[in-house]
């Protein structure tokens, strides 16, 4: 068998002979080659192109066309709920468009990162892309059921010698499951369509922020504008709260996300030593999250030796750290869409001093004790407000804050010297759910982070000198349950016991 033939059968498509003839064997592999992925191949890893990845059956790793089936089930039926009664309205149309391709200059551009919302109804990865779904009260109030449509880049031969292969509309339909696909071309004639079809709809679109400007300009507000009498609601925070409860397939890729992160993060405590560079820190996290599956790490990390750990978000990372230092590193790993966040706080030179010691052990006991909050009893914001009387407590035990101040200042002072949140919502994006309120009670299913930290800067003339400079954060990532909480960060050795005893193994 020749190579062409070889590849005409693993594209799983016939050529026509004339022109298998015309290219001629020997100088046809150039040309061959990005015709044939053209035809067959998708725009994303599928079980047909990436089965080490993909699954069948499955859209992207870990979920089945089913689920994201159910998830737009879920999404028409929570939003239809709202307009139950109303018999004036019975049409429901929603769009979620895609992320678009960003350019850093002309022709290069930055990775490209899907549109939450969008990747998580359809799992569609290719930009400049969009979703409509078509629902009625009177049908689909109880059951969810719709018609979702994807409009997506056509094919196109010379644009994809250049970047790879795209799915085309035949090629999402297969990808995801969803009913019909479209050239994007069509999108302006079908909301045309709909629009004249319908004398009174709801329109479900994220309008207060347009992730897609382009569509949004040229298109969506036209709609908007044509339809100015009738009902326009924002879909973003349905969708938020759609995403905030993980299905078991979200909790494993969740677990998972964690588990590389750890991992990863005792390969670095490994690789630290006296006068290492923060960027190699940076660097061995990447390269061992990749190595383990991610696809990237989920956020720009923060490695900050010293007094830097004093800088909530530096990212700079580009300093040495002297020997006695610790360093602080905020980072966690991508893994099939699911983002992990975990910081640790070690001595590079693999003990800690007794100053160190002494507030990293009290960052690690108000750490614990706000994880064993994470129950469905309270809010975030209850985990906050109990995070700073034990700060306040341990603070004071240190001699940081003083014993003559009230209830109130110490308060007032564990709000300085931790100025931020103990958590925030973590699933598909790191600050995950933003709308949602940190007010609710936790509910079982919801991944959260636990975070305190105490920062002490270098010129708090108050503090002790031994403590000055210091910066500790520890942070784990927690899934709530019916009943105890669940570590899935726990595999991160965090006791400082455990951290000696995995540098004084390196
Ligand atoms: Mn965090």
């Amino acid at each position: 068998m020749t190579t062409v033939t070889m590849m005409l059968l693993y594209s799983g498509k016939q050529l026509s002979p004339l022109f298998i003839k015309s290219a001629g064997v020997k100088k046809s592999l150039m040309t061959v080659l990005p015709l044939l992925s053209s035809i067959r191949g998708f725009g994303q890893p599928a079980a047909q192109t990436h089965p080490h990845l993909v699954a069948e059956g499955e859209v992207t790793p870990g979920l089945t066309k089913k689920e994201f089936h159910q998830r737009r089930c879920s999404l028409v039926r929570s939003a239809l709920e709202t307009f139950k009664g109303m018999k004036s309205v019975n049409d429901h149309l929603f769009i979620i468009p895609s992320a678009t391709t960003v350019y850093m200059i002309n022709e290069i551009p930055y990775p490209f990162r899907q549109n939450t919302d969008f990747l998580y109804f359809c799992g569609f990865q290719e930009p400049d892309s969009l979703l409509l779904i078509e629902a009625k009260t009177s049908k689909s109030v109880s059951t969810g059921e719709h018609e979702s449509h994807l409009f997506v880049p056509r094919k196109d031969a010379a644009k994809e010698l250049w970047d790879g292969p795209r799915s085309g509309a035949a090629g999402a339909m297969e990808l995801t499951g969803v009913d019909t696909a479209f050239n994007s071309g069509e999108i302006e004639k079908y909301l045309q369509f709909y629009n004249s079809k319908h004398k009174d709809f709801v329109l479900w679109y994220n309008h207060s922020k347009p992730v897609h400007t382009d569509f949004h300009n040229r298109i969506i507000s036209q709609l908007m504008h044509d339809h100015r009498h009738k009902y326009l609601e924002n879909v973003s925070e349905l969708c938020q709260r759609l995403r905030l409860l993980k299905s078991p397939a979200e909790i494993q890729l969740m677990q998972q996300s964690a588990k590389i992160a750890s991992e990863a993060f005792v390969e670095v405590m490994k690789f630290s030593k006296p006068q290492v560079n923060e960027a190699h820190l940076w660097a061995k996290m990447d390269f061992e999250c990749r190595l383990r599956g991610a696809e990237f790490l989920a956020y720009p990390p923060v490695v900050a030796g010293g007094a830097r750990a004093n800088i909530i978000h530096y990212i700079t990372n580009n300093q040495v750290i002297a020997g006695g230092e610790m360093v602080l590193m905020d980072a966690g790993c991508e893994f099939h869409g699911y983002a992990s966040d975990i910081t640790r706080t070690w001595p590079v030179s693999g003990h800690f001093t007794e100053p160190q010691r002494k507030l990293y052990n009290a960052t690690l006991r108000v750490q614990e004790a706000c994880i064993r909050m994470c129950t469905t009893e309270f809010s975030l914001d209850d985990i906050y407000n109990h995070m700073l009387v034990l700060l306040a407590a341990e603070l004071t035990q240190l001699g940081i804050i003083s014993p003559d101040c009230s209830y109130d200042q110490r308060l007032n002072l564990a709000r300085q010297f931790c100025p931020h949140h103990v958590s925030h919502y973590l699933g598909m994006d790191v600050h995950d759910t933003s709308s949602v309120s940190r007010k609710i009670k936790l509910q079982p299913n919801m991944v959260v982070t636990v975070e305190p930290g105490i920062y002490i800067p270098e010129d708090n003339y108050k503090v002790s000198l031994e403590f000055r400079g210091m910066g500790i954060r520890i942070e784990d990532n927690i899934l709530v349950t019916e009943t105890e909480p669940v570590n899935l960060s726990a595999s991160c050795p965090k006791r400082v016991e455990d951290i000696e005893s995995i540098m004084s193994n390196r």
